[in-house]
């Protein structure tokens, strides 16, 4: 009893991590990108083209197909997949599937035929609108009002309505698609579909993940029905049920048995939403530790032994797997921005750290840039603002190394003014997410914070922690043994703050402020 298999269908891609509690070792971190191994969906990022840049979606098709590529990849390379003794994941979160026909009244999954054949006749709507879109505006004012104000929304389900959480994107289709709505008989998130795949019938939404809709109520785990009624007419039916996180949701389909030598009916554990999954692959279950994700979107997150909510609106209380909740902020801008500073000058990331380690100097002369290149969240922007402050060279992008350090810079200073809300000064940052890998931006971070900067040594935390959750619920054993076994901070990174930058920063800081806070003025007319 000693393999434990986690997944996290994210953005870009489908990742498969397999811990062994006996010896203690992660024997399996494998993935399955998008862009690169399913061009056939035309999602280089995983979202789909849209000429309106508010809308995104997914086909949720792919997420289907990568699935089978994964593991039958995995297989092929020699890895026994009968040593799995429990199942658990995770999946971008607030995106949506929606189904023609329950899960739960299909026949068992055809081993003759790849899944993404059998799942296609099911949908009633063919793409997932996804946690970039930020389409819903009119949706989240009319929530608002059918409830009183924003802030009751808040205080109901732990947020303000949001773009991007599937209650007002139900409602968006709803509106838009009436047919295809009365059509729809089951509603999932990316988390709840991609566990119902494995088990072959309808799997629960868990509290983590369902708490990112504007429709359960904290207080009572359970759908609010003046939230629902606001959302979208009955829409209680339409949703899959509710679980805790750490309930077995069902066993394995004979599918994978037969198809990838699976053992017969391995437990499946509920997934959850990436970022509660990483908040337990990064052994952060209880107060105190300020993790930052630095994903697509970056993502600022803690435990919290009690719901608090953001007093600007932008921040989220989601539920903690391990229990309790937890405190969320999205920034859309994170990889996205750097990305596209990099790609502006074919900078690699090599040469992107080095532009900020030895090229420039923290507070960059006093040349800041606005990096939002979509919509924000983290302040909420309806439209992208790319703009640069400094002498003209600078303005023209003609300088690519204090363009680098700008992009980081802004976005350290972001994630500190709009997490203060969180409480506590951080003792440290612990970060994961694949540009954590990147020195340049650790030492920004440890500057602008001024403090310590440590990195996790299993870096795919959201895949970690299902591997972790499937342990736990499974596998009876105790989170702080799988934490001291698993979630070891990586002794060879540990960036102290240089106390010498801490007055390039006051200043930056405030000159940073001051032309967000006009753009912001600017933007609200
Ligand atoms: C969180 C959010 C993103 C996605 C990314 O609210 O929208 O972090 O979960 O997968």
């Amino acid at each position: 009893m000693s393999y434990f298999l986690g997944l996290d269908s994210s953005t870009q891609s489908l990742s498969a991590l397999v811990v062994d509690t006996k010896t203690g070792r992660v024997v399996l971190d494998e993935s399955v990108n998008y862009g690169k191994d399913l061009p056939q969906y035309e999602s280089p990022q995983g979202v789909l083209p849209n000429g309106d840049a508010s809308v995104c979606h997914s086909d949720p098709l792919m997420w289907v197909e990568a699935l089978d590529l994964l593991l039958s990849r995995v297989q092929a390379s020699g890895f026994d997949w009968s040593k799995i003794r429990g199942i658990s994941g995770a999946g971008q979160q607030h995106g949506s599937v929606y189904l023609a026909r329950s899960l739960s009244d299909i026949p068992p999954w055809d081993t003759s035929k790849q899944l993404v054949e059998q799942v296609r006749p099911l949908l009633s709507f063919p793409t997932s609108p996804m946690w970039m879109d930020s389409s819903t505006g009119v949706e989240c004012a009319e929530i608002a009002e059918a409830l009183g104000s924003r802030k009751k929304v808040s205080e109901l389900s732990g947020s303000e309505p949001i773009e991007r959480f599937t209650g007002p994107q139900i409602r968006r289709l709803s509106k838009r698609h009436p047919q295809t709505y009365a059509a729809t008989t089951e509603i999932h998130l990316v988390s709840s579909f991609i566990a119902s795949l494995l088990i072959g019938k309808t799997a629960p939404i868990d509290l983590g993940d369902g708490a990112g809709m504007n429709l359960l109520e904290l207080s009572t785990g359970d759908w609010n029905q003046a939230l629902l009624d606001a959302t979208a007419p009955g829409l209680r039916e339409k949703l899959a049920p509710l679980s805790p996180s750490a309930e077995v949701v069902g066993t394995l389909s004979a599918y994978f048995s037969e198809r990838y030598g699976f053992a017969k009916e391995v437990p499946v554990v509920a997934f959850t939403g990436d970022n509660p999954s990483s908040l337990v692959g990064m052994g952060a279950i209880k107060p105190g530790t300020r993790l930052v994700s630095l994903g697509t979107s970056d993502t600022v997150f803690a435990a919290m032994d009690a719901p608090r909510t953001d007093p600007n609106g932008f921040g989220h209380v989601f539920g903690n797997p391990a229990g309790g909740f937890m405190s969320l902020l999205c920034f859309t801008n994170g990889s996205l921005a750097r990305e596209k500073v990099a790609e502006h000058y074919s900078l690699d990331w090599a040469q992107f750290a080095s532009a900020i380690l030895e090229e420039t100097k923290p507070g960059n002369n006093g040349k800041c840039m606005l990096p939002y290149f979509v919509p924000e969240t983290t302040p909420k922007l309806g439209a992208p603002a790319v703009k640069l402050f400094g002498d003209d060279e600078f303005v023209d992008w003609k300088q690519p190394a204090a363009t680098v350090r700008a992009v980081v810079e802004a976005q350290a200073l972001s994630i500190q003014r709009f997490s203060s809300w969180i409480g506590h000064e951080p003792e440290q940052l612990v970060l994961t997410g694949g540009a954590s890998r990147n020195p340049g931006i650790r030492r920004v971070l440890a500057d602008v914070f001024q403090a310590p900067v440590r990195v996790l040594k299993v870096a795919n935390s959201s895949a970690l922690g299902g591997a972790l959750r499937a342990a736990q619920a499974v596998g009876n054993s105790s989170w702080s043994d799988l934490f001291s076994t698993f979630v070891a901070l990586d002794p060879e990174v540990n960036v102290t703050p240089n106390p010498q930058s801490v007055s390039a920063y006051a200043q930056l800081r405030e000159q940073y402020t001051e032309h967000l806070d006009a753009h912001l003025r600017g933007t609200l007319g």
